[in-house]
């Protein structure tokens, strides 16, 4: 049976550039995996050098403008290798992720070499390795710009390291493949039948197996009873397993089953493979929207990045649920994986707290003039494919992110998606494809023409124009192209805690405008179905390093949650209010903790149809509205509390009436955006 051993425990890191892979070198400091050396500098907005090329004119010969260490570094660790049954196995060195591009050495012999920052990646090292000593594995992770890989510029931090782990596979000589894009070695495809029972098409791609051996699948329901069983020779592995009376999978009802391959030699399993799965079909139509199994399912939900405070993409596996609790609390039903392969862990986190995903590679914001990038978009895409098709919480494959932000709408940029598109039919023709417009796309660029479905980044509200556009823009395009499936990939704006007003105005940085303009965006697509997908932008606020907005530099704050996940946004309960139907009820402006004036201003948000509003223990105001409640008090001398009664749920607040607010409460224009 295969051995998987992870190394994630006492490497050396080594800050240096060019060392020798076959030595230790002397220096560097002991760390464990997950790591990133971007975990401080990739979001503290400190600038070191400027390497400040003009990328707006798509000159990217120089890395883009770097306040970040980006670096070409190395890890060394030594390991043994396993003894394993039989003297034949093989032994690879599985890396789940180093950013941006890698080289994996044992011994001082090369055994790979990868480009992409976001996928596994593995190497067959069992030449490499001494049978009687230990080995000395060296992995040189780089990410320093190349024109060759994806990405080249974007809105957020391209942290380094191995940011996600390692591991020892040993198998048998005999055994499921382990070489083709670092997939399972086996590809299964649920589907449902007309009479509404699940038909589970197994393939699996054995190495080393002569005809003694048979694979042996079994398919397991939640309960991990037995669902079905069947056995193919492996010369001709491929089965169809009926499971009737299977149970679907849905975001209410994320049921997953689980599919094991036993490569089986006379009384024995050599190897086995096990995936969890899903039963669902869907569909996408111009004038409805999304539909999952059968019923109207508009996807409403977030955009999220892989990062956090201090701690870079260098996540574990509870991070990464607690991201995902912290969305399944919000009510959402979806979830865009932006702008690359995210970790199985979160999109094992979808599958089991049932989230559709729409996942992506990172090609954005400017098309690469150099003729090797598209190479590393195909393999990028494969990756993400072949490592992730189990998965029945991804629906969508995002080909690209707003490439016509930077570059220019050429052929090469159409065929380039072509490519793309026809690659993704072939690898997976079970889902949909589709790709993310930078707001102001013409209308008539061939790239409308390519994916199965669409959707617009628009910042109507924040970067231009009114929130109030963003309606009137969706029915006007939806009218001009009946036959588009249309969605809304991004929206959103900054929010930032320190930032408060009476009077709330566009880019003033404030938590007040966040709330009122995401009260405005979220009842946009509540009324609007057939935007098959809206997806706020973003859920945490998240590194960008080249950032320096809002008083805030190295970031991104147009979460509505903070980037250490620890404060939620008043934005954020406006969300729970209509996506969530347990019973809730939040008074904003906890934050806008001092204020002046005779009266001021309480905004409630709340899911029931009434509420009341006690200030200092004293009912102001019984209101009767939809989700949006607002009262005007009249705040006591000192400090006041308010209470807001809604059903069976209340909250709290304290606020303290002042001559005049603290001037921090006001960003000047002048200091909003620099750099
Ligand atoms: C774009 C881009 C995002 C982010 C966003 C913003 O839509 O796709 O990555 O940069 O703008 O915050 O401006």
């Amino acid at each position: 049976m295969r051995i998987i051993r992870p190394l994630n425990e006492n490497w050396l890191f080594v800050k240096k550039q060019d060392q020798d892979p076959s030595v230790i070198p002397e220096g560097g400091v002991r760390v464990d995996l997950p790591h990133t050396w971007n975990a401080v500098d990739g979001h503290d907005g400190i600038v070191t050098e400027v390497a400040g090329p003009d990328w707006a004119k798509g000159d990217l010969s120089k890395a883009p403008e770097d306040s970040y260490d980006r670096g070409s570094y190395w890890y060394y660790k030594t390991f043994e290798t396993p003894k394993q049954p039989l003297k034949d196995g093989k032994v690879y060195v599985e890396v789940l992720a180093a950013g941006q591009q890698a080289a994996v050495y044992v011994n001082g012999q090369k055994a790979c070499y990868h480009e992409g920052g976001y996928s596994a990646f593995r190497a067959d090292v069992t030449a490499f390795c001494y049978e009687d000593r230990e080995n000395l594995l060296a992995i040189n992770v780089s990410n320093v710009y190349l024109t060759n890989v994806y990405p080249q510029f974007a809105d957020f931090t391209f942290y380094g390291g191995l940011y996600r782990g390692v591991n020892l596979i040993c198998v048998p000589d005999a055994h499921f493949d382990l070489d083709y894009y670092g997939g399972p070695g086996v590809m299964v495809t649920p589907s449902v039948e007309e009479d509404g029972s699940a038909m589970f098409e197994i393939e699996s791609f054995v190495k080393g197996a002569d005809e003694n051996f048979t694979v042996l699948y079994t398919v397991k329901d939640a309960e991990g009873k037995e669902a079905a069983r069947g056995t193919r020779p492996v010369t001709d592995s491929g089965i169809c397993l009926p499971v009737p009376d299977a149970k679907l999978w849905s975001p209410q009802s994320p049921y997953l089953y689980m599919v094991t391959a036993a490569l089986v030699r006379r009384n024995e399993v050599r190897d086995e493979v096990t995936v969890r799965c899903g039963v669902r079909y869907f569909s996408c139509d111009p004038d409805k929207g999304f539909f999952l199994n059968g019923r109207s399912l508009p996807l409403r939900g977030v955009s999220r990045h892989q990062d956090r405070l201090y701690k870079g993409n260098a996540l574990t596996r509870e991070d990464h649920y607690e991201d995902a609790k912290i969305i399944k609390e919000l009510g959402a039903n979806s979830i865009r994986l932006a702008h690359y392969q995210h970790s199985q862990d979160f999109y094992d986190a979808c599958d089991e707290l049932g989230f559709v995903v729409w996942a992506e590679i990172p090609f954005i914001t400017i098309m690469s003039q150099d003729p090797k990038a598209h190479e590393n978009c195909i393999s990028q895409m494969t990756e993400l494919i072949v490592q992730n098709y189990h998965h029945p919480s991804i629906c969508f494959w995002g080909l690209s992110n707003e490439v016509l932000l930077a570059g220019k709408d050429n052929e090469q940029l159409v065929q380039n998606h072509r490519e793309l598109q026809a690659l993704v039919r072939s690898l997976d023709p079970s889902r949909l494809t589709t790709l993310a417009h930078v707001s102001n796309t013409p209308e008539d660029s061939e790239l409308h023409d390519i994916t199965d479905v669409e959707a617009y980044n628009h910042y109507f509200g924040w970067y231009v124009g009114t929130m109030e556009d963003n309606g009137p823009w969706l029915d006007a395009y939806h009218e001009n192209h009946p036959d588009r499936c249309v969605g809304v990939s991004e929206y959103g704006c900054e929010g930032i805690l320190t930032y408060h007003s009476a009077k709330p105005e566009k880019q003033d940085y404030s938590e007040d405008y966040q709330a009122l303009y995401h009260e405005c965006l979220v009842k946009v697509f509540s009324e609007r179905p057939w935007v098959w997908c809206s997806y706020v932008w973003n859920m945490f606020d998240f590194g960008a390093a080249a950032r320096n907005e809002g008083g805030v530099a190295g970031r991104n704050n147009k979460g509505l949650v903070t980037i250490d996940r620890k404060i939620k946004k008043d934005s954020y309960y406006i969300y729970k209010a209509y996506w969530n139907p347990e019973p809730m009820v939040h008074i904003c402006g906890k934050n806008y903790a001092q204020r002046a004036g005779e009266t001021t201003e309480i905004r409630v948000y709340s899911n029931q149809p009434e509420v009341s509003l006690y200030l200092n223990g004293e009912l102001q105001e019984v209101k009767a509205a939809d989700k949006v409640f607002v009262f005007t008090v009249a705040l006591q001398e000192g400090m006041n509390t308010l209470c807001a009664r809604a059903g069976d749920v209340l909250d709290t607040a304290v606020l303290e009436k002042v001559d005049k607010e603290p001037d921090i409460y006001y960003l000047p224009p002048e200091k909003r955006r620099r750099g």
